[in-house]
């Protein structure tokens, strides 16, 4: 459906038109709520912030309608706001709608600030940044489209990315976005087989990667890993590579040397029209199966979505510099270190390195140096950093930041106080921020853009703009009193969401529409408070959550069971101090194996590393002679998880257990392997 984007018509020289269009609603300011947000100006009786609030989602049509034409840029109008239906997992926004996200994020603000900084490159050498203005980002981007061109990429292929943050990568995402390629970013922490895997499920022909990567002083060699992963991939025709250090690698006929072939091209790259629905990249996330899904997210609703949400969550004002620490090969790094920002004109922060690289004040240092304002990372790196003491925060200066906000996981309320009293100065509000790949950018999260809201630590607390989240019991049923927990679902679509799962839209609707019919149903489980704001408890699925990293338990035990000595395996996620959760695996040999455990754990830990990558890694490996499993054969990993949580009087109902004397085993082993020291 969405690969259908058969060229109409070239368009020639459309960008007058578009500041046309998009300044024209500047400047009206008709009641208060305009004042801060312009594209309320013209909705009837609504005076305050509340009053839109429940404007947004009770005609979110209009809502949205607005905002869309206000924010972006269109080459064409679109001729119908919304047309969906949750049930048939069918999403469709602005349609007739024809724009190009490239010109939206880049040529309009050249346009008007060619010279205003776009990209600050916080290279992993502290000290050492790169400043990129726009009409620099323009010019990348255009040469980098019109090299793909060349090279024979075409509207609807699909490119992966496999890179570390860098303008290059950002350049990369947007020479895509405005030939009409999609992207494919692949975190560059990941292995050459789940590079593979990922490259031969989006089709891939071209890969863009750098000769290597350096994070924590230490470089990774990031192209032989291409080399290893496309040695599997019958679709890769070319592989696109850059730079980052002076080291040689090995070429081959199908490498191209990105930077020296860029020089050749020329600095205008007519863009695309793009329909509004046509795709703009895919991003695999983990499920509950061993196999990653690749969310696909669309051009327009997903650019305003982003940028909405970028500028009201974080009170982003023009001239602010944005910290966004997430690495661009998680949905965070696409929504808020590139889209978001660079759709509202904004100066974002690329970070490369580490929290604790050369030393745990790297961020602050950062801060100070970079004057940002405001800083959004994630609850795994503020314990650890809470850890190493508060002299590493003092030590720099940290008044130019406004807003602090937190993403990946639930932010416990030491964190999140150490966070506000320490890194803020109690200055700041702390905004932790709920989404996931699925929803393109935040849905739940306090707005310091309400200076009297109260907020709440350790809670998302409150809807965006259009959207509404409901609770559902384990009947299915919409929970409507307070203080009350259940399955967090949204009740209506809203321009960001994901619009389908890469070949295949019946894993999209089992996974996210069936569960709860009508309703988009997000995996976690949530609590609705007495005053009725929202706290996100955990996953209600296989999927653990290891320093903000999703990752299906599937998954590595599809790669454990791949060992020949192995004939079962179950995993699971435990509580850790830092990581937020760990990994634990419980493994059954096959009959006869004679090999040392301590030998096969590494083994066991070195496949997951090579095949996954290195956070999914099992901290605990237990050997069991047999796994607790219903008398229909299935796992109780609710069994394991209380085990390992030493939460022996509530195992809850054994009476499914085929051999009770398993779990027995279970619990001795487990005291045996983690001593009398707690597992975390
Ligand atoms: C943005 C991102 C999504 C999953 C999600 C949750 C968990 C994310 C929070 C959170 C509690 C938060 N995308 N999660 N943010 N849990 N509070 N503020 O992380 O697709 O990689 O992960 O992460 O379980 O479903 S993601």
């Amino acid at each position: 459906m969405w690969l259908s984007c058969t060229p109409k018509y070239a368009v020639a020289s459309f960008s007058r038109q578009i500041f046309k269009s998009y300044f024209h609603v500047l400047g009206r300011w008709r009641c208060n709520v305009a004042a801060f947000m312009p594209e309320a100006a013209g909705f009837e009786g609504v005076w305050d912030r509340s009053a839109l609030q429940d404007f947004s989602v009770s005609d979110s049509e209009s809502f949205w309608a607005a905002a869309a034409r206000q924010r972006l840029s269109w080459i064409r109008a679109f001729h119908t706001v919304q047309d969906c239906d949750l049930s048939r997992g069918q999403i469709r926004w602005f349609e007739g709608g024809k724009l190009n996200v490239s010109v939206n994020c880049l040529d309009r603000h050249v346009h008007t600030c060619p010279e205003r900084v776009a990209l600050i490159w916080e290279r992993d050498e502290p000290g050492s940044e790169v400043k990129v203005t726009y009409r620099q980002l323009l010019e990348m981007t255009c040469r980098l489209g019109n090299l793909l061109r060349r090279r024979g990429v075409k509207r609807g292929d699909c490119v992966t990315i496999y890179m570390p943050p860098c303008p290059l990568a950002v350049a990369s995402m947007l020479a895509c976005a405005r030939i009409g390629a999609a992207h494919n970013v692949v975190f560059a922490g990941f292995s050459a087989e789940a590079l593979a895997e990922r490259i031969r499920d989006a089709q891939s022909s071209t890969v863009i990667t750098v000769n290597q990567g350096v994070r924590g002083g230490k470089l990774t060699e990031l192209k032989a890993t291409v080399d290893a992963a496309v040695h599997n991939c019958p679709t890769i025709q070319q592989v696109f590579v850059a730079m980052r250090t002076e080291n040689p690698v090995a070429m081959t006929a199908r490498d191209v040397a990105m930077e020296e072939e860029m020089l050749k091209e020329d600095v205008v790259c007519e863009p695309a029209a793009m329909d509004s629905e046509d795709v703009l990249f895919l991003l695999y996330t983990s499920g509950s199966t061993g196999k990653p899904k690749g969310l696909v997210h669309t051009q327009a609703g997903y650019l305003l979505y982003a940028a909405l949400t970028h500028r009201y969550v974080f009170s982003y004002h023009d001239g602010d510099v944005f910290g966004c620490v997430a690495d661009i090969g998680w949905i965070t790094g696409h929504s808020y270190s590139v889209y978001g920002p660079l759709a509202n004109g904004g100066t974002t922060v690329l970070f490369e390195s580490t929290p604790i690289y050369p030393d745990p004040g790297r961020y602050w240092e950062m801060v100070q140096r970079l004057k940002i304002n405001q800083f959004y990372g994630a609850p795994t790196a503020i314990r650890l950093l809470l850890k190493y003491g508060d002299q590493w925060v003092h030590e720099y200066d940290r008044s130019t930041l406004k807003t602090l906000g937190s993403v990946g996981e639930p932010i416990n309320t030491e964190a999140w106080e150490w966070y506000y009293r320490v890194v803020g100065d109690g200055r700041c509000p702390v905004v932790d921020t709920w989404w996931q790949t699925e929803t393109g950018g935040i849905c739940i999260s306090p707005r310091p853009s309400d200076p009297d809201a109260e907020i709440v630590p350790g809670m998302a607390m409150r809807p965006f703009f259009g959207i509404k989240p409901v609770l559902m019991d384990t009947e299915g049923k919409e929970l409507t009193s307070n203080d009350t927990s259940g399955a967090l679902c949204i009740a209506q679509p809203w321009p960001g969401m994901a619009r389908t799962i890469h070949n295949n839209h019946q894993r999209f609707i089992d996974t996210y529409c069936q569960p709860y019919p009508g309703y988009f149903f997000t995996g976690d489980g949530g609590y609705r408070s007495k005053d009725g704001y929202y706290q996100i408890t955990g996953r209600l699925d296989d999927v653990i959550n290891v320093s903000g990293h999703r990752i299906g338990t599937a998954e590595i035990e599809d790669v454990v069971n791949q060992c020949s000595a192995v004939a079962e395996s179950a995993v699971i996620g435990y509580s850790h101090d830092i990581k937020g959760q760990g990994v634990y695996a419980f493994v059954v040999l096959k009959k006869d194996v004679d090999i040392q455990e301590a030998d096969l754990s590494l083994e066991l830990n070195n496949m997951v590393s090579t095949k996954i990558a290195k956070y999914a890694s099992p901290d605990f490996i237990q050997f069991v002679r047999r796994l607790p499993k219903t008398r229909s054969g299935k796992i109780m990993r609710r069994v394991l998880r209380k085990v390992v949580d030493r939460d022996l009087n509530r195992l809850g109902d054994l009476s499914t257990l085929d051999d009770p004397a398993a779990v027995e085993e279970i619990i001795q082993g487990h005291r045996e392997l983690c001593g009398k020291q707690q597992s975390s």
